[in-house]
């Protein structure tokens, strides 16, 4: 740790040294290069899709820091490369990833920004909204039984996915067992095209965690440290015995839904325009040159940084060969089985 924490006096900071917060800064700026490279690489036509996650970065960083690596499971969702970073992978994974490369961790085969990694702890998880949340209910009912009691899931989604069946049976059942699960809702405000009215009828997502019996939060995920307070509070309840809770990110989708998408034919740009003038990103930069956490030739560098670490990831990933079709079938049938035969 370089600087002590009498550095920032006046902050609410729940514990988190400098280092973390700049860690959490230099999260959101890799979040933003990343998301960046994956949509020039689309256009270059070097990748068949991207999405990402701006708009979430300070939500990402401020969560990831709340999760304690080689204990804790993230069963996360397609927009968290922020969480995915923050837990441990590094670019280069990512971009794997993004450019469906043998070596990625799931052999090239998953749609992209679906990272997993069984080092980190990351579930791999399905495109089928909230089919991963019963996962993580199940990952959260193996601890309780194995009475790992200093570990917790951390499972994730956005507002749209609350509507599905699942995401209620999940949170019913992980209710019921006291399960050691906390299920943070990124509330971007759309699910696609869809805005929040025609999603649900009660738009304040935390507020039906009173329904299944457990405790619920709403806060504002534009602000990583105020994340990291609330997420560090229910994974703590979590890991402690205390069962699950609902906590809901307010954030924004800067960016369209992916590289598929023209979001220019269901929102106006004004909408966009008014939203981003609460960008966390420079909002959290500013912060920390106020409360001397970083110098302005520190952030520069940083970006320096950011970009090099980006550029070297994308070069080497891209290198890279892609599963060979024969490999098709590996770890889906045992042994030389093919569905044909
Ligand atoms: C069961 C199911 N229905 C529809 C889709 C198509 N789809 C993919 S992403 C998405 C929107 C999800 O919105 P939200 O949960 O708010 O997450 P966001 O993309 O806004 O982060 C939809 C409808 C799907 N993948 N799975
Ligand atoms: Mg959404």
């Amino acid at each position: 740790m370089a600087k002590t924490d009498t550095t920032v006096k006046t902050l609410a900071r729940y514990g988190l040294t400098d280092e973390q917060l700049r860690e959490m800064f230099r999260n959101m700026l890799m979040q933003r290069q990343l998301d960046n490279r994956g949509f020039q690489l689309n256009r270059q036509g070097k990748v068949p899709f991207a999405l990402g996650s701006e708009g979430h970065e300070a939500l990402q960083a401020g969560a990831a820091m709340a999760f304690t690596r080689g204990k804790d499971i993230l069963a996360p969702y397609y927009r968290d490369l922020g969480l995915a970073l923050g837990i441990g992978l590094t670019p280069f994974e990512i971009m794997l990833s993004i450019f469906a490369r043998a070596q990625d961790h799931n052999g090239g085969r998953q749609f992209p920004n679906h990272y997993s990694s069984k080092k980190a702890g990351l579930m791999s998880f399905s495109s089928i909204l909230a089919a991963h949340i019963p996962h993580a209910v199940g990952a959260a009912y193996a601890l309780k039984l194995r009475r790992q009691a200093d570990r917790a899931v951390l499972v994730t989604c956005g507002d749209g996915t609350t509507s599905e069946g699942e995401w209620h049976e999940a949170m019913n059942f992980a209710a019921i067992h006291g399960l050691p699960l906390v299920m943070l809702v990124e509330n971007n405000e759309w699910a696609i095209s869809t805005p929040l009215d025609k999603q649900m009828g009660q738009p304040e997502i935390w507020k039906r965690a009173e329904g299944y019996g457990m405790p619920g939060k709403r806060f504002n995920g534009f602000d990583p440290i105020e994340t990291y307070g609330v997420v560090k509070e229910a994974m703590d309840r979590a890991r402690g015995g205390g069962g699950p809770s609902i906590i809901e990110g307010m954030c924004y989708r800067f960016l369209a839904h992916s590289t598929d998408d023209n979001d220019m034919t269901y929102r106006t740009k004004d909408e966009v325009v008014e939203h981003r003038k609460h960008d966390p990103v420079p909002r959290f930069e500013a912060l920390l040159l106020e409360q001397g956490v970083l110098t302005a030739s520190a952030v520069d560098a940083m970006k320096k940084d950011v970009l090099r670490e980006t550029n070297e990831a994308t070069d080497q990933a891209e290198a890279l060969p892609y599963p060979q079709a024969s490999d098709l079938y590996t770890n889906l049938f045992e042994g030389a089985w093919q569905p044909w035969q």
